[in-house]
């Protein structure tokens, strides 16, 4: 492993900070969604009602606790920290035509103290947040005067921050729409309500394309602002294997990775791949595509790909499949040689490795895990110890495929954050108690609790870990 490996952990602004409505910020999409769990969904509150509990609007305080967390992180060694900024205490309504200043200075008060303490900030641009206003008055990324807006609210964010932070992402997991019947995936990446009679899949595919001209614009802003600035696409990268040797379950796999993953085709090499244009010709999707997006899709292609990566998937193919008419909810299958975790998450290591392999094959551009994980429900003990050895025991055998990707099969890879480093609000059930951190906080899922921060037997763990640079296992 290279001596200057990132070796840190992630969260996202609105998970951790709080103070939704300090500091002159506006609302954001996650300020309107509500408390669910597993099996009881989070609801999309269009007005915030009293007789809802908001998770995000106080999450864990890191708004007026990151000195202490970040105390804690250094504690453990870490190199580098991934956070977002929040749109909306930068922009709360977007229209506006000066920046709010205050937001700005929180977020130059977390990169000073992270620089002061040796970790250098990773930085996503719209991780799940873009401001509610947006919703409200633009109809989200259906609208394409969203471009102009994201790229302005990147421009003042490369211009104040490119001494401070050098790795920037542009949208977080972009690719989680690709399930376009989730109402919550389209809601937190794109910012569309869906209206009775709309053509869900026509109108996610045409906010993606504003979104990758915005990024595709922000990447050549970064670069003329900084030469040094490297800006990242983030892709959830869930390997969807076919179920068997069977050759229609293994076109059935094609299908279902181009439709997760045609995004970073786009990103990466800064034009549609053919199969996704087919596609569009055959579903006679009236996209609005222009000459000049192409110019500039094919300007501002990313510098390096940022990934999470929980899980892997399989599919079942069928005879009619048709590549990207390939439907998740149908074909997708259980993986009978592996386990899920008491959420339903497959757990696969080797999946891991083979993403790695399977980008770089594809991309030949530098790679970053920036989300890796396991949420589970811990205990904290009376004298405030925390037993997490299934956490450890995740985190190592992960580490150790990265390793081989590394080691063995040749793969670039800058870093690797370990996703909720602290306990902090789960983004798809609104819960505290699906717990990620190396760090307990605590938190209820009803909001009770002191706030206060534990360590964990993980925290040693990754504190053994980065000081051996991965050797200590
Ligand atoms: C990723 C998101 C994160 C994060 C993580 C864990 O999809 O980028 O924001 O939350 O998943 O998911 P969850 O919190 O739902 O367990």
């Amino acid at each position: 492993m290279n001596h200057d490996f990132l070796w840190g952990g992630a969260v996202a602004a609105h998970q951790v900070e709080g103070g939704y409505d300090a500091g002159g910020k506006g609302l954001n999409v996650s300020d309107v969604l509500t408390a669910g769990s597993h099996t009881r969904p989070r609801l999309i509150t269009p007005e915030l009602n009293r007789d809802c509990f908001y998770p995000n609007h106080e999450a864990i305080d890191f708004y007026h606790r990151y000195r202490e967390d970040i105390a804690l992180f250094k504690e453990m060694g870490f190199k580098c920290f991934r956070t977002s900024i929040s749109w909306a205490r930068i922009f709360p309504k977007v229209d506006e035509t000066e920046p709010n200043e205050e937001g700005l200075r929180f977020y130059d008060g977390v990169f000073d103290e992270l620089l002061e303490n040796g970790i250098e900030p990773i930085i996503t641009l719209s991780h799940f947040e873009m401001p509610y206003y947006l919703v409200e008055n633009y109809g989200g990324w259906s609208n394409r005067k969203l471009v102009d807006f994201f790229v302005r609210f990147a421009k003042v964010c490369f211009e104040r921050f490119h001494h401070k932070v050098k790795y920037w992402m542009t949208f977080n997991e972009i690719n989680n729409q690709a399930n376009y019947k989730s109402d919550l995936s389209v809601f937190t990446n794109s910012g569309i309500i869906f209206k009775d009679g709309q053509d869900k899949e026509a109108l996610m595919y045409q906010a993606a394309h504003y979104e990758l001209v915005a990024s595709a614009r922000a990447v050549q802003i970064a670069h003329e602002i900084n030469p040094a600035i490297q800006v990242g696409c983030m892709m959830a990268m869930t390997p969807i294997y076919p179920y068997s040797c069977n050759p229609d379950d293994m076109m059935g796999s094609v299908g279902a990775n181009h439709k997760r993953f045609w995004f970073v085709d786009v990103h990466a090499r800064g034009r549609y791949p053919n199969y996704m244009l087919n596609f569009f010709d055959r579903k006679k999707f009236e996209l609005d595509i222009t000459a000049a997006d192409l110019e500039d899709l094919g300007g501002g292609k990313v510098d390096y790909i940022g990934l999470s990566y929980y899980m892997s998937f399989a599919a079942k193919g069928r005879k009619e499949n048709i590549n990207l008419d390939y439907d998740e909810a149908k074909d997708l299958c259980d993986n009978p040689h592996i386990q899920k975790t008491q959420w339903g998450w497959p757990v696969d290591p080797v999946g891991l490795r083979y993403t790695l392999n399977w980008l770089y094959d594809h991309y030949q551009l530098p790679l970053f895990i920036v989300e890796n994980g396991f949420g589970a429900i811990d205990k904290l003990e009376d004298d405030n110890t925390c037993h997490d050895l299934y956490r450890q025991e995740y985190l190592r055998k992960h580490i150790e495929q990265m390793k081989l990707a590394i080691e063995v099969d040749g793969v670039p890879v800058l870093g690797y954050t370990v996703w909720g480093c602290i306990d902090c609000v789960s983004f798809s059930t609104g819960e505290m108690k699906k717990r990620y951190g190396f760090i307990y906080v605590d938190k209820g899922d009803d909001g009770s609790g002191t706030g206060n921060r534990y360590k964990k037997d993980s925290f040693y763990w990754y504190q053994q870990v980065i000081a051996s640079n991965g050797e200590s296992l």
